[in-house]
């Protein structure tokens, strides 16, 4: 080899090493775009019981009244139903309601507060209830499918926490979809957060108006949104169009929905703590509770982390609430039934915020009760 042949080997050798080296960086660069909570995080393993081993609960919206914690779930039993995609073999019919005068206390079943053969529009498929109170009233709301077949939201009152409750003839006139978590604002106004993908129906309202087929968007293009809608002052309609809610990634796009680990599928719910709005969800194909942060009720809120990471069962469900100045988390997984996915298990543990108002990631996963 000549001096110069030498010499163009070498700087050809520098040139592709330097290339691939900016491929590497640019790598790394990419992966870098994932939120500081997630990298810096520490995982907190807990080991958690069944609050309840008589039956089946799950998707539990727990709430602080009178002094007392009340949890309002979804009762899971085996109807039968084949197990599908569109999730029919979740075929629960009625709610119970559980209390807890102190966190991990013991549980009080209130027994059948709402029956299905009740609710004169619905006609199967009680999903995930949420309750709220105001002025001395209980309000139970709850998702079913109607004579059509298409989710609605419906509620029912009481005069106490407990129920019975006494179903509203119709459903909330322009709801649609599932999981309504109801969430009074330090203000006094209420505000529902409704909606869920797949079975849950949400991707058939794309256009405004329900869809007789599936139509998912594309991996790039936006995300579909849960929804929002501040509670007429009758507790019982609508005040306003449902609108939807943006979440965004911390460089201010909206999350894609290719963005499995982050976008939105099913259960919102929102607390608030100082004046930061927080919405929690579960997560696209991965079955995370994650959440985002806003400074108001309607958003946009940004994506921070993950509160609790995928629990046994296909699922995953939550609450959050605050109780004797302590923070908890109420959730389920399918460890009671060792694996059946539509016979779930609530359970609940303390959530830890840090000093940033950020939360600290859950690991609650049961590996050895399918055996
Ligand atoms: O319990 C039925 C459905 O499963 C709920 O509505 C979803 O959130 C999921 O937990």
């Amino acid at each position: 080899m000549n001096k110069l042949s030498l010499y163009s080997t070498i700087l050809a050798t520098l040139i592709l090493t330097s290339c691939k080296n900016n491929a590497e960086n640019e790598k790394v660069e990419e992966k870098s775009e994932v939120p500081q909570t997630d990298q810096t995080n520490q995982v907190r393993k807990v080991e958690t019981e069944p609050l309840v081993t008589k039956d089946f609960t799950a998707d539990p919206s727990a709430h602080v009244f009178n002094d007392k914690i009340y949890i309002y779930p979804s009762h899971d039993f085996d109807s039968g139903v084949p197990e599908d995609d569109l999730g029919n073999h979740f075929n629960m019919r009625d709610y119970h309601v559980y209390s807890m005068d102190s966190a991990g206390g013991e549980v009080t079943d209130h027994g059948v507060v709402l029956d299905v053969d009740d609710v004169a529009w619905a006609a199967r498929q009680m999903w995930a209830p949420d309750a709220a109170e105001k002025d001395g009233k209980y309000y139970l709301y709850f998702p079913a499918k109607d004579k059509n077949d298409i989710f609605r939201i419906g509620v029912a009152v009481a005069d106490q926490p407990e129920g019975p409750f006494k179903p509203m003839p119709d459903y909330i006139k322009g709801s649609f979809s599932i999981d309504p978590a109801v969430f009074e604002d330090t203000n006094g106004e209420y505000y529902m957060y409704f909606g869920g993908i797949w079975g849950g129906q949400l991707q058939r309202w794309e256009t405004g108006s329900f869809a007789d087929e599936d139509k998912y968007p594309a991996d790039s293009i936006k995300a579909i949104e849960p929804r929002i809608a501040k509670l007429a002052d009758d507790m019982a309609s609508f005040s306003e169009e449902p609108k939807r809610i943006r979440i965004l990634d911390k460089e201010g796009n909206d999350l894609l929905t290719g963005d499995n680990d982050r976008r939105f599928f099913e259960a919102a719910w929102v607390h608030k703590m100082d004046d930061t709005y927080y919405l929690s969800y579960s997560t696209g194909d991965t079955h995370k509770i994650v959440y985002a942060t806003s400074d108001s009720p309607y958003g946009p809120f940004t994506y921070q982390g993950v509160i609790l990471e995928p629990v046994l069962g296909w699922t995953n469900h939550h609450s959050i609430v605050k109780f004797n100045g302590k923070w908890y988390l109420f959730f389920h997984d399918s460890s009671l039934s060792k694996g059946k996915t539509y016979l779930r298990s609530v359970k609940m543990t303390e959530l830890t915020f840090n000093e940033d108002g950020s939360i600290q990631t859950i690991n609650a996963a049961v590996q050895d009760s399918i055996n």
